[in-house]
């Protein structure tokens, strides 16, 4: 127990070293015009098998605001999310993303919706970074019909098909070979796109991961792996689950990157850079240094495994949020009563978006069969003794 400590305690303050490292005033203003800003990037990318990007990084103050509110859109509704929950409003697993929404939005500043994403259970604020709608979301969340999966896929099951993004997906590390299979069909159709495949630290470990991305690196298919660590798969600690964390080179004869995914900028410049090497060579990986607020799950407090200390240390030195708000008032782009106003617009866009969704009836019965086989197939459903069709399937 005391080994156990002693390790949580040295992990703690790794994640807290970087956090120092990564501190605001380490970035600076390389040069400025009207419309473009160039930006350092919190900490240098670290490359295996690969030269890594600059670490600086162009942007502009619409992009900066853009990051802003979209970062404090997240934050509201998964906030809001976990009043529902305990309210009793949303039902079954609920896992949030509070902490790790630079990936989303540094990930869709880099790509178009014609780049597919597909990730794991965390997937709310994917889902809105692909242009879902907080309706869809919370209505979704408390099993409606005007739900992004028409109120029968829940937290978990997100998608939203014409934004290029495939779930919401519940059994660890599973969605990364489908995310290789839609690489693969993108390579096949010659359209120059890629596959963001997103998953865990924990999930990391999963045999299936490895054996699609050699099938990748064989075919050279334009399948980015990135590996969101946030330190802890549930309540074990990455340095428990893995012989080797440093995830970014767990391809081995993949290339890889780490990545400040409390940056949204780095994440921004990696996602540009893993496009552009993957369409040219094949998969990369991208290994996002990320971390969550909230516990595992809505069934996990999330204090037993980590300290206090740890997750306040980290909000208050990395939060994504509060970095690009310091941006902003550096560069004299919004003051504070401006960036004020926005999260009060936010709360109110999501207050407003929960009040319609909560009118919004449950699916009908008749749905039940819906989603499940091919449409008109003609499947059947037999009773135990094989003998007798009980129903045909629409
Ligand atoms: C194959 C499989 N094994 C176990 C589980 C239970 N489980 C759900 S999430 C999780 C931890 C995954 O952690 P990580 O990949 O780091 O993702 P994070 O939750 O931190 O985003 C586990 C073990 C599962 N859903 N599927
Ligand atoms: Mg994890």
């Amino acid at each position: 127990m005391a080994l156990l400590t002693s390790r949580n305690a040295a992990a703690g303050g790794k994640l807290l070293r970087c956090a120092a490292a990564a501190a605001i005033p380490t970035i600076r203003q390389l040069s400025s015009s009207a419309s473009t800003i160039t930006v350092e990037t919190s900490v240098p990318f670290t490359g295996h098998r690969i030269d890594p990007p600059s670490r600086s990084v162009e942007t502009t103050s619409e992009e900066l605001m853009s990051f802003f509110r979209d970062m404090a859109l997240m934050r509201r509704m998964e906030i809001a999310a976990d009043s529902l929950y305990k309210a009793k409003l949303i039902r079954g697993f609920c896992h949030l993303y509070d902490g790790q929404e630079a990936v989303a939005v540094g990930m869709e500043a880099a790509i178009t919706k014609k780049d597919c994403i597909i990730t794991a259970y965390r997937d709310h604020c994917i889902f809105l970074g692909r242009g879902g709608t907080l309706l869809e979301s919370f209505a979704e969340l408390m099993g409606r019909k005007d739900g992004c999966s028409r109120g029968k896929g829940g937290s978990m099951h997100f998608y939203k098909k014409e934004g290029g993004f495939y779930g919401g997906h519940g059994i660890v590390g599973a969605q990364v070979p489908l995310g290789c299979g839609i690489a693969l069909a993108q390579k096949y159709r010659n359209d120059e796109n890629v596959t963001f495949a997103l998953y865990g630290d924990g999930a990391a470990n999963q045999g299936q991961l490895f054996e699609a991305l050699n099938m990748s690196a064989l075919m050279d298919l334009p399948a980015i792996l990135v590996c969101e660590n946030n330190h802890y798969g549930m309540g074990t600690a990455e340095w428990r689950a893995a012989k080797s964390p440093s995830y970014y080179k767990r391809g081995d004869y993949v290339p890889g990157l780490k990545v400040d995914g409390m940056d949204a900028l780095a994440v921004k410049q990696a996602c540009s850079f893993a496009k552009q090497y993957a369409l040219k060579n094949g998969p990369i990986i991208l290994e996002m240094d990320t971390y969550r607020y909230h516990g595992h799950s809505m069934s996990d407090p999330g204090s037993t495994y980590r300290t206090r200390e740890e997750i306040t240390g980290i909000r208050q030195e990395r939060d994504p949020i509060e970095r690009v708000r310091k941006l902003l008032l550096a560069h004299d782009i919004a003051n504070e009563k401006e960036l004020k106003d926005i999260e009060k617009e936010v709360r109110k866009e999501v207050d407003d978006a929960i009040a319609k969704a909560k009118e919004s009836p449950m699916p009908d019965p008749s749905e039940l069969f819906t989603n499940i086989y091919v449409k008109g197939f003609g499947s059947e459903s037999f009773g135990a003794d094989r003998k007798e069709v009980r129903a045909t399937l629409p």
